[in-house]
């Protein structure tokens, strides 16, 4: 999470004439079926490409696809029905996703519970103090979604040098086992208070990054290393399953060097369960600058046998929110951090946020409006099942990107095709070994937004589509 709550302010400022603004422009709507205006398509010519999908070629095995509601943790719950069911709808059912991230909310102990770290005096901590992320959390969970990430943006102001939130600083030495008190407390709270397991918790989000604007925490590799060795003995002797993340760094580039010192190191090691980071240091808009940094994350996925999670990206801007150059860049992210970097989980920012995210709530006019992007993480979050395998898929054309997953329990198989560029294409799409018929086709382009289009037959195993400019297709049978 970079410079969008430094846009908080700024937004609240503005919002009424932003509200005006998107009102009488049409965008924002009821029904949640944003209409995109796009530059329209060259010549009517067609280019050939042909797309190969082998099954019995198997990768990572998919966890799955989710985002945050973090920071504006009362958007939804504040809209007033029916439009506040239906934007739950749209983010916890319609959209698929599988995992919820939330964050590991300070408050709970403001004040040390006790001075002993290894004696919790429940007494000290308070779980009514973030009921809007419960809410949100539990609204998730009564429509399927299962698994609840919650990162750690910073320690109590108390263990910290600078005993401040904001701007930095580090978790002292002294406090680790109080840091790991505070962990373990969070997530029994949580299920035994509201009924949400925590079963992921990240040590801390962006341990690379530091700003007065929010919560954060500084973090060299070896610091991240020592205090994992605590809070994993600390899991361990109190039974939590819940699972460790590590490094989250706000830089993909960095995450070979924090994954190395700490990974290297058999203690800290064997506490870690998944590898996950962000994006930040890409252009949004330039997703192939990424392929060099995720093929090396990739790497040490597999060098340390855990599995590789992407926690958060999204385009945090405003020019281009909602337009369907975010959308296909959103869906270059997704491709090339499940392709290249052999990712298990992909994770947006803001489900939900003012002026951008999935879905774009405006508390000034009580609406709420869904962006092309909220299509992008369907074409993937809704269609492939957790558990699946990425398996074989390229095609002849650089324009043409294709991903492919098998549901080994069901030998259903997904295939996400991008056209990331303004040609069209008549595609004949193959796969071996396992015989298909038929294949259900969803569609978004400049004027389709996930469409469900007729079934496509194959003939010889082969299926023949149009696949239109600057669009997206989900196949699936
Ligand atoms: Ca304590
Ligand atoms: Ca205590």
């Amino acid at each position: 999470m970079k410079r969008h709550m430094l846009l908080i302010a700024l937004l609240i400022l503005v919002g009424c004439i932003v509200a005006v603004f998107f009102t009488t422009r049409s965008g924002w709507n009821r029904e949640g079926v944003g209409i995109t205006t796009y530059p329209p398509s060259g010549g009517a010519q067609s280019t050939v490409v042909s797309i190969r999908v082998n099954p019995s070629i198997k990768y990572q095995v998919i966890e799955g696809f989710g985002g945050s509601g973090a920071y504006f943790e009362s958007l939804v719950h504040d809209l007033r029905e029916p439009l506040r069911t239906q934007v739950l709808d749209l983010l916890f059912s319609d959209l698929g996703i599988d995992i919820y991230r939330m964050r590991v909310w300070s408050l709970i102990e403001f004040y040390n519970d006790d001075e002993d770290p290894n004696h919790f005096n429940w007494d000290g901590f308070n779980f009514n103090t973030d009921l809007d992320q419960v809410w949100n959390a539990q609204q998730a969970k009564s429509r399927g979604v299962s698994k609840f990430l919650a990162s750690v943006w910073s320690p109590p102001w108390w263990m910290k040098n600078t005993r401040k939130e904001n701007g930095g600083g580090y978790l002292l030495p002294e406090m680790y086992e109080e840091f790991a008190e505070w962990l373990a407390a969070y997530v029994i709270g949580y299920k035994e208070h509201h009924g949400i397991e925590i079963g992921w918790i990240s040590i801390q989000n962006e341990p690379d990054f530091s700003t007065e604007d929010w919560e954060t925490c500084v973090y060299t590799p070896e610091q991240l290393r020592d205090v994992v060795k605590v809070v994993g003995r600390k899991f361990r002797a109190l039974n939590l399953t819940t699972k460790i993340l590590l490094p989250e760094v706000a830089q993909v580039s960095k995450a070979p060097d924090y994954i190395e010192v700490i990974m290297s190191d058999p203690e800290a090691a064997q506490y870690v369960d998944v590898l996950n980071f962000h994006l930040y240091d890409i252009d949004y808009f330039n997703p192939d600058s990424e392929i060099i940094y995720l093929e090396k994350v990739a790497e040490c996925g597999l060098k340390y046998k855990r599995p590789l999670w992407e926690t958060e990206y999204s385009y945090l801007e405003f020019a281009k929110a909602g337009t369907l150059e975010e959308a296909l860049a959103e869906a270059q992210h997704i491709h090339n951090t499940l392709v290249y970097g052999n990712a298990s989980a992909y994770l947006v920012w803001a489900l939900f946020w003012i002026g951008n995210g999935l879905i774009s709530v405006n508390p000034f006019t009580g609406d709420y409006k869904v962006n092309t992007v909220y299509y992008a993480l369907k074409h993937y979050s809704k269609f492939i099942t957790p558990g699946s395998r990425r398996i074989y898929s390229l095609s002849t054309d650089g324009d043409i990107l294709t991903s492919a997953f098998l549901d080994e329990n069901t030998n259903r198989i997904t295939v996400v095709i991008i056209n990331r560029g303004r040609r069209q294409f008549n595609a004949e799409l193959s796969i071996d070994n396992i015989v298909k018929t038929s294949m259900e086709q969803y569609r978004t382009s400049s004027t389709e937004n996930c469409v469900r289009l007729p079934d496509v037959q194959s003939s010889g195993n082969v299926f023949r589509i149009v696949i239109p400019p600057e669009s997206i297709i989900t196949l699936v049978g």
